[in-house]
């Protein structure tokens, strides 16, 4: 596991510290001496030697900085302590200079001139480029001497125009590669995961609500409303006022801030980055095919050193909810509401739920003191006549109307989840045996799981021959006979994940698909179905639907979210097909792939599944233990797509789940 802080202090390569904001020198700390803590003094001393790199500066003085950047990120000892007795001066790699700086800096707040100007000196556009992956100063003051290269668009344009490759010690490899690491960064700069989004906002969260002063704190924006990518975080915090400026303060010196982008009265703007989590920042297993599409080797890197914005929005405990429920969005659902006030002779807006009459000429907060009160959402949603409308939902598809008539969905809950279909163990390309999935599921509370390895032509997931196949059957056939005898209320169901071949075939004879419980039929020769049009892969997955043993079409449309568009495929029309099969009295259902990764189905087309009666089958893909709490997700999207606990094959028991899938 890769600990943000082990990279900070240890590795120290200059990808490390992402482009753009976080590369300053962080301002002093208002409440006094010590101005700076140790980890801010380290990674300053770090910039600088980069920074002097990216000037062409003598070796030796670099490796000073670099040295003492990673002293001060290993001592055991106090560094005020260090400083105060002056012991810090016997310190092995820090000279009498860089002494006297970094003691005027703890003890003073004030950072040495020459590292300000240095600062204020080097292009914003070099420092950008130190962000992408690969590239280090040393090239990067090369191709700005001789190509003038010096901002991320000039570098995309002299690479683009091949003037990189001949330069001495570059290359046409180290050019594309270049190309690649640009493309990459610019998907990681727009917006994040909602996996990542939630872990930041979570992490804030509970940062935040230990502070004193602190009456309430809640998430909001498109994270509460489980979108699958997140621009930035919304967090509305609400404070009395007499405490208000105690906890602004407090949260601008919380742990996890990159930097503050501003900070007035009742918004502080911030940017936070991997070391506001306690436990350091690892992705964890991540299978081939998605790892590939999404940077390959450099992607948890970049994951790590990566950032995201914050709002974050202080309000009277009164007003609470409605700031809670403005900034929680949509910004569709917020005008739908606002009209719907509108014609109650009502203003809808973050501060309160005000009657017009009373309002007159009052403009924003002044008029929210006639506001009608609510301290829940579901007391505002009420004044307007409307059931509490779920976060999820509240993306102006119908929510209100229905709503309106008392007849919002009772959305799927994660505790009524029983099993899953679609994971994989070290028969093919997972990290756990088929005992430690079938632990971990009981474990979760669940009461049935599917195992579906991937097959033979998958051979880059160690896709298995039909013997190793028929094998893990007779095991699963003993183990389930064991839990019938014993009592014990859990079974495994044995599947294959198959790879879909021309003219959509399955990837094993018939004598072997007969032997298995059900088969999720799944797109990974990517680069074929991506290059042809939308009707050819739509047959020949309809083809392949027609096979009696596909019981589950496995992530459907092949997308990585941040890594890769899937293949055109018209899903409507795949439902449109899977409807007419169940109403022919078989089972087929479509999944929706619970890695945060991927989410495919969308929530968009969820919703028209659950309209055409084609039950969803949420699926982790887990290719390990902890995969299989990617199931969170699904849920999520599940919801945010309509879906009741009716709708998924995952909240069946284990014998209505098997008599479905015996149907032939
Ligand atoms: P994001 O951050 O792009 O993933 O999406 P959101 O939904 O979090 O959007 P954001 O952060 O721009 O604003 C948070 C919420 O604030 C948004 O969902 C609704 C509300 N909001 C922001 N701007 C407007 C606006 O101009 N009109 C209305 N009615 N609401 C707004
Ligand atoms: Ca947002
Ligand atoms: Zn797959």
């Amino acid at each position: 596991m890769k600990q943000p802080l082990a990279i900070l202090f240890e590795a120290w390569t200059t990808e490390d510290i992402m482009a753009g904001s976080a590369f300053k020198l962080p301002k002093a700390r208002a409440s006094g001496a010590p101005y700076f803590s140790r980890n801010q003094v380290a990674a300053v001393l770090h910039q600088v030697a980069v920074l002097l790199e990216l000037q062409g500066a003598n070796v030796f003085r670099v490796r000073s900085y670099q040295n003492g950047s990673r002293m001060i990120g290993t001592i055991t000892e106090d560094l005020h302590e260090l400083v105060v007795t002056g012991r810090l001066f016997e310190m092995k790699g820090i000279g009498k200079g860089l002494g006297s700086a970094l003691s005027q800096a703890i003890l003073e707040g004030t950072w040495p001139e020459d590292w300000i100007r240095l600062h204020e000196d080097t292009p914003q556009g070099m420092i950008e480029m130190l962000g992408i992956p690969g590239l280090g100063p040393k090239r990067i003051k090369l191709m700005h001497e001789e190509l003038g290269v010096d901002s991320i668009a000039s570098l995309k344009e002299a690479a683009e125009q091949g003037r990189i490759a001949p330069m001495k010690g570059f290359g046409k490899k180290s050019e594309q590669r270049m190309l690649d690491g640009i493309e990459l960064l610019s998907r990681f700069r727009a917006r994040r995961r909602l996996d990542i989004g939630l872990k930041y906002g979570t992490a804030f969260e509970q940062r935040i609500k230990t502070l004193p002063g602190v009456e309430r704190v809640q998430l909001a924006g498109s994270a509460r409303r489980r979108k699958e990518t997140i621009g930035d975080l919304d967090i509305v915090v609400g404070v009395k006022p007499e405490h208000h400026d105690e906890v602004a303060n407090a949260i601008l010196a919380l742990q996890g801030i990159a930097d503050v982008k501003g900070a007035g009265d009742s918004k502080i703007s911030l940017i936070l980055e991997a070391s506001i989590f306690e436990d350091g920042f690892s992705v964890g297993h991540i299978d081939a095919n998605v790892l590939e599409a999404i940077g390959g080797e450099d992607y948890e890197q970049l994951e790590s050193a990566g950032t995201i914005d914050a709002q974050v929005r202080l309000v009277p405990p009164e007003m609470f909810a409605f700031t809670l429920a403005y900034f929680t969005g949509s910004k569709e659902h917020n005008i739908a509401m606002r009209q719907r006030a509108i014609d109650r002779g009502l203003r809808l807006n973050e501060f309160g739920l005000i009657p017009e009459a009373k309002a007159g000429e009052l403009k924003g907060i002044e008029a929210a003191q006639y506001s009608l009160s609510a301290m829940t959402e579901e007391e505002i949603y009420s004044h307007l006549d409307l059931q509490w409308v779920p976060p999820e939902l509240r993306e102006d598809t119908g929510e209100i109307q229905s709503g309106s008539e008392q007849n919002l969905p009772r959305l799927l809950e994660l505790d009524t989840i029983q099993g899953a279909l679609h994971n994989h163990t070290v028969v093919s390309d997972g990290e756990a045996t088929l005992e430690q999935m079938a632990d971990a599921a009981q474990s979760l509370g669940w009461t049935w799981l599917g195992i579906a390895d991937h097959s033979p032509t998958l051979k880059v997931a160690n896709g298995a021959p039909a013997d190793r196949l028929l094998e893990q059957g007779q095991k699963i056939r003993k183990y389930n006979q064991n839990w019938q005898d014993e009592g014990v209320n859990f079974r495994l169901f044995h599947g294959v994940e198959s790879d879909i071949l021309a003219g959509g075939k399955l990837d094993h004879p018939d004598e072997v698909l007969s032997e298995l419980d059900y088969v999720v039929a799944s797109v990974h020769a990517m680069t074929k179905w991506r290059g042809r049009d939308e009707s050819e892969n739509t047959e020949e997955l309809l083809k392949v639907l027609e096979h009696p043993a596909t019981k589950v079409l496995g992530h459907p449309t092949g997308r990585i979210l941040q890594g890769r568009e899937g293949y055109e495929v018209d899903v409507h029309r795949l439902i449109d097909a899977m409807a007419e099969h169940i109403e022919e009295g078989r089972f087929k259902s479509i999944e929706l792939n619970a890695s945060p990764y991927r989410l495919d189905i969308d929530y968009r087309l969820c919703k028209y599944a659950k309209l055409m009666g084609v039950p969803v089958a949420i699926s982790p893909d887990a290719h390990s233990i902890r995969g299989l709490a990617d199931i969170q997700y699904g849920v999520m999207t599940a919801r945010k797509g309509w879906l009741e606990q009716g709708d998924v094959i995952n909240s069946m028991s284990a014998d209505a789940l098997a008599q479905q899938l015996a149907l032939q």
